[in-house]
């Protein structure tokens, strides 16, 4: 599956589509994963995504290479840096976290995985990558030394998202942070969403099938939810109705 083509196709079609979040540190193994997935599977999930800010004892390829066994979706990495590059998933989110200025993270990161990234098989989605301040310092926020955009200034937000989509990046990713106790407010995501044409993410504090319908009522394409189904997998059946 081209990927690109599947969040342009979705994009057009108005589908809500459903993002997982599997952070190696923090996920299921063996039969626990298994049953997590198919339990994914059955509510319609349409894309798992693997990653972390910080990864301390997992391993990207393990978690990947075991998900794959049981699904046939898409694996797409979350990198929180340059180290997380792994020829087991299908793509990656090649993030450039255009609200910090922090140049590690606009373009450093990205100098350094730069040649392993053309020799792998993965397809590339240059995604601009947004972080909105949720009230507290998140790992994100810590771990890329960037200051979160502020989420009571829709038009800080839509500007950035705008310069993304200019610069040419694909996909547009606004996150409040894994965890983040308040997630981004639909006026924000509607701000970037009349402002830019292309695919929009929107992840970070989700825990609540209701939190992500007024993402995706406010123009979210995708919703990630990662914490929510880390710390409750059952909750994953409340997301089948959609
Ligand atoms: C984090 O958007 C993802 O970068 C998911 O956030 O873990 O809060 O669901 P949660």
């Amino acid at each position: 599956m081209n990927l690109f083509d599947f969040f342009s196709n979705q994009h057009k079609n108005k589908k809500k589509l459903l993002g997982v979040l599997l952070d190696p540190d923090k996920a299921p193994e063996g039969e626990q994963l298994k049953t997590f997935i198919l339990n994914c599977e059955k509510a319609g999930v349409d894309i798992f995504l693997a990653g972390g800010s910080l990864i301390t004892k997992g391993n990207l390829d393990l978690l990947i290479q075991s998900m794959k066994q049981f699904t046939k979706l898409p694996v797409l990495i979350f990198p929180g840096d340059s180290s997380q590059i792994s020829n087991e998933a299908d793509g990656i989110l090649l993030l450039s976290l255009i609200s910090g200025r922090n140049p590690e993270y606009l373009i450093g990161q990205h100098v350094a995985s730069a040649s392993r990234l053309k020799q792998s098989k993965l397809q590339i989605l240059p995604t601009g990558y947004l972080l909105i301040d949720s009230g507290t310092v998140t790992t994100a926020q810590y771990v890329s030394n960037t200051v979160p955009l502020p989420s009571e200034k829709p038009e800080i937000a839509a500007n950035t998202a705008l310069a993304g989509e200019l610069l040419g990046m694909k996909l547009i990713y606004m996150d409040a942070g894994s965890g983040a106790k308040r997630c981004i407010t639909e006026e924000c995501i509607m701000a970037v969403r009349n402002t830019i044409s292309i695919p929009l993410i929107v992840g970070g504090g989700i825990n609540s099938i209701e939190k992500a319908n007024a993402a995706w009522n406010a123009g979210a394409d995708m919703v990630v939810v990662g914490t929510l189904f880390e710390k409750q997998p059952e909750a994953i059946t409340l997301f089948s109705k959609r």
